[in-house]
C-alpha cells in the first residue's frame, strides 16, 4: 500500500508550491489529502493533475493518514502537530515550533538525512528557509574541510513572509513605479504610507535590515534561527555564527553572502570541485563572463546556486561565497517533500513508525 499524505496549510504560499512539487516529483503517495483552515475548506485545488477538495483542519482529518506535512504558523503547528502525531501520523513540520526540540530531528536530506529515523515525538522538523538556502553547500564544504566559523548576511525575498509579503511588495511597487521617488529622505515612506504589510519599513526601492521578531540584545528571531539551526544540522553545537538578516525587494529566492572559516587551509579549486560535485548544489561562477547566481534566474529551480567563490584575502582557511536558493522550493516545500519521501520509503518497507 502506498502511504497516505496530508498537506496541512495547502492554500498558503508554501502549500501552493508544495502542490506543484508533488505534481512534478516521482509519485510515491497513495491518497493525498489537502487540509487548511475552515475558511478555505471546500475550495478545490489541483494536485497530480486532479482536483481535490480542501478539508477543514480537525482531529478526524488525520484518520488513515501516514505522513502529514505542516506549512502553517508556529502556533497552529504547536497545537496540531502533536494532535496528528498522537493519532500515529508522522509529521514533517515547516514551522519554527519544534526545530530546536532535542527530541525532534531537524533534517536536510543531503546533509543529515539519517536523522529522520530518530523521531521520538513522531515529528521531523524542516529548517527555516534562510538556513536552507545555504546549508547544503556548507554541509558539503564542512564534510571536506571542517567548518569552524560562519559570518553571514542574508538578502531575503518578501515571499519568506508569505502571501502578505508578496502582496505588500507588489502594491508598493505600483505606488512608486514611474515616479522620481527614492531621491529625498522619507519620500518612499510617505508614498507607501501605512501599507508596509509584514515589514517594519517600505521594501520597494529599499533594503530593510530586519526579519522576524525582536530577541535579546537586538538580535532578530531570524538571525537566531540561522545560528541555532545551522549548528544543529551540522552537528556543531558551539560553532561561532554571526548573522545579519536583511529584506530586499525580491519576490522569491533568498541570497546570502557567506564567510566560512575552516579547520584546514582551503583552495579555490578544491572548493569549486566540492561545490560542483555536491548533490543539490550548482556552481555558477564565472565573473569574467558576468556569470553568478541572482534571484531572477534562480527562482523556480531546485538547487542551491553558488558563485563568487574566493579565498579570503587575509585568511587561507576561509572562503567567501555568494549563495542563492528558492526560499519556497528548497527553502521550504521541496525540503519538506524530500523528508516526507524518506519517510514514505521507510513506511513502504514496513519498518513501522
Ligand atoms: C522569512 N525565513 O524569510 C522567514 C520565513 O521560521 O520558517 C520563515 C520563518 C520560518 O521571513
Amino acid at each position: 500500500r502506498r502511504p497516505t499524505l496530508a498537506v496541512v496549510g495547502a492554500t498558503g504560499a508554501v502549500g501552493t508550491v508544495m502542490l506543484r512539487i508533488l505534481s512534478q516529483r516521482a509519485d510515491v503517495w497513495g491518497e493525498i489529502r489537502l487540509v487548511a483552515s475552515p475558511r478555505s475548506a471546500g475550495r478545490k485545488l489541483v494536485v497530480r493533475g486532479e482536483e481535490v477538495e480542501v478539508l477543514a483542519l480537525s482531529e478526524e482529518v488525520f484518520d488513515g493518514v501516514d505522513v502529514a506535512m505542516f506549512d502553517v504558523p508556529d502556533e497552529v503547528a504547536a497545537h496540531w502537530a502533536p494532535v496528528a502525531a498522537a493519532r500515529g501520523v508522522v509529521v514533517v513540520d515547516n514551522s519554527g515550533a519544534f526545530r530546536m526540540d532535542p527530541d525532534v530531528p531537524l533534517v536536510v536530506p543531503e546533509v543529515n538525512g539519517h536523522k529522520v529515523r530518530n523521531r521520538p515525538r513522531g515529528i521531523v522538523a524542516n529548517p527555516n528557509c534562510t538556513t536552507l538556502s545555504m546549508i547544503v553547500a556548507l554541509g558539503a564544504l564542512h564534510a571536506e574541510y571542517g567548518l569552524r566559523e560562519l559570518v553571514v548576511s542574508s538578502y531575503q525575498a518578501v515571499s519568506g513572509a508569505g502571501r502578505a509579503g508578496v502582496e505588500t511588495l507588489r502594491q508598493q511597487i505600483a505606488l512608486v513605479a514611474g515616479t522620481e521617488l527614492g531621491t529625498h529622505p522619507g519620500d518612499v515612506r510617505r508614498a507607501v504610507g501605512d501599507n508596509t504589510g509584514p515589514f517594519p519599513e517600505p521594501v520597494a526601492l529599499n533594503v530593510v535590515p530586519w526579519a522576524g521578531s525582536l530577541r535579546e540584545d537586538g538580535w532578530s528571531s531570524e538571525e537566531m534561527k540561522v545560528r541555532d539551526e545551522s549548528r544543529k544540522i551540522l552537528g556543531l553545537p558551539r560553532l561561532p555564527v554571526a548573522v545579519t538578516c536583511v529584506r530586499v525587494p525580491v519576490v522569491t529566492t533568498h541570497s546570502l553572502t557567506v564567510h566560512a572559516r575552516f579547520q584546514d587551509e582551503v583552495t579555490v579549486d578544491g572548493a569549486r570541485e566540492i561545490i560542483a560535485t555536491a548533490p543539490g548544489v550548482v556552481l555558477f561562477d564565472n565573473p569574467a563572463a558576468g556569470e553568478f547566481p541572482t534571484p531572477a534566474d534562480v527562482v523556480g529551480t531546485d538547487p542551491t546556486w553558488v558563485g563568487r567563490v574566493r579565498r579570503a584575502l587575509d585568511d587561507p582557511t576561509a572562503l567567501e561565497l555568494f549563495v542563492c536558493g528558492d526560499n519556497l522550493r528548497k527553502g521550504a516545500a521541496l525540503n519538506t517533500a524530500q523528508i516526507a519521501e524518506l519517510l514514505a520509503a521507510e513506511l513502504s518497507h514496513g519498518e513501522g513508525r
